[in-house]
């Protein structure tokens, strides 16, 4: 029998430079969990690979992820970074997820429905199957705590679906193995912090990402001082000055982001921003709102830069990391199986 222990795991995707939205919503969240939990951070690469990736490319992006992960101060001596692909642990607990999860629930994903698009015809089978590979990730180290931004509740609450269906299904059988209360937890999702969803800043119904075609979107974690400037500069926003009281900013999505990124970059509640900037027009805002965002990311871009140029670095820390990890999920896996009925 494998004790459960509080475990924190969470991922980011190689799809791209990072952006400022994976940075407030999920890293800096990443870097805070490291005092309370044993943490595992992994970068998804088997899940970049649902949409087409140029080989070289990703292998830029993985590194790119994982200098990210450690500029931003996670510390992965003790904690565990490392990427997906490494611990083939992941893709066959998947297999047998594919097994547990049903079409139906999966027909739900809304994040499915958007990159699929019109064309859901020549969509990977991969995009599909995606949320059984994200509930893998996370029960393949029985993870309980996920921090995410609120773009990913919906394949959290799958992921519980999927763990808690797995316990029922095999009721008897985790009984007689020592697991009356279920072999997988109901891992927690952890959409906190000031920023979990951060909008783009060419539309602000629309969630910035670092896939969207227009690089005016997002500000990356790479980009220079200029670029970063030049971005919030042409950030869309409306004719109105700036509001004094949070309703103000209702039915204002691109104030409402703008002051939100303000917020969450100084470490103070929306209520101050506006008390600060309430009647001020947007172009002294978005001055001020650009020097804030390049003070915060110039230390990480630059200790980016820095490990970037030594890939072999970063390549040593991604096979440590997922040695560890390995030594975690193996023996779960095993039970897995066991639980199963594999012949082993
Ligand atoms: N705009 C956002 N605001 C807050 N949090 C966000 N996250 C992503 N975008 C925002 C959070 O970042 C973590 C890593 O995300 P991911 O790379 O695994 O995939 P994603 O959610 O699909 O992010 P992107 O940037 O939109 O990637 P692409 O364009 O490749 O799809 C997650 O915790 C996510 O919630």
């Amino acid at each position: 029998m494998i004790e459960l222990k509080e475990r924190v795991f969470s991922g980011v995707q190689p799809t791209g430079d990072l952006t400022l939205g994976n940075y407030l919503g999920a890293i800096t969240r990443f870097v805070e969990m490291q005092k309370s939990h044993e943490c595992i951070y992994c970068v998804v690469d088997m899940h970049a690979i649902t949409q087409w990736q140029d080989p070289a490319e990703l292998s830029r992006a993985i590194r790119l992820v994982t200098a990210a992960f450690i500029a931003s101060g996670i510390d992965p001596a003790a904690h565990i970074v490392f990427n997906q692909s490494q611990v083939a642990e992941h893709a066959e607990l998947a297999w047998v997820f594919n097994c547990v999860a049903r079409l139906g629930w999966l027909n739900r994903m809304t994040q499915f429905k958007e990159k699929a698009g019109k064309n859901r015809e020549n969509a990977s089978v991969g995009l599909y199957a995606y949320p059984s590979l994200m509930a893998a990730d996370i029960l393949v180290y029985r993870a309980t705590h996920v921090p995410v931004g609120e773009d990913q509740k919906q394949h959290l609450e799958l992921t519980r679906d999927i763990a808690q269906k797995f316990n029922n299904d095999f009721a008897p059988r985790l009984k007689e193995l020592g697991y009356p209360d279920g072999f997988f937890p109901l891992a927690e999702p952890l959409i906190t912090g000031p920023a979990t969803r951060v909008m783009s800043l060419r539309d602000g119904t629309k969630k910035m990402s670092k896939s969207d075609p227009s690089d005016l979107s997002r500000i990356n974690l790479t980009d220079d001082s200029d670029t970063i400037a030049k971005k919030i500069r042409k950030a869309k926003t409306d004719p109105e000055p700036l509001p004094s009281e949070i309703e103000g900013l209702k039915e204002r999505p691109e104030a409402d982001n703008l002051v939100g990124i303000f917020a969450a970059l100084k470490g103070e509640p929306v209520a101050d921003t506006l008390k600060t900037y309430g009647g001020a027009q947007f172009s002294g805002f978005k001055q001020d709102l650009a020097d804030l965002t390049v003070e915060a990311l110039q230390p990480v871009s630059s200790e980016m830069a820095r490990l970037m140029a030594d890939p072999g670095h970063i390549d040593e820390i991604l096979r440590d990391g997922a040695a560890r990890a390995r030594v975690l999920a193996a023996p779960i896996m095993d039970e897995v199986k066991k639980i199963v009925g594999f012949v082993r």
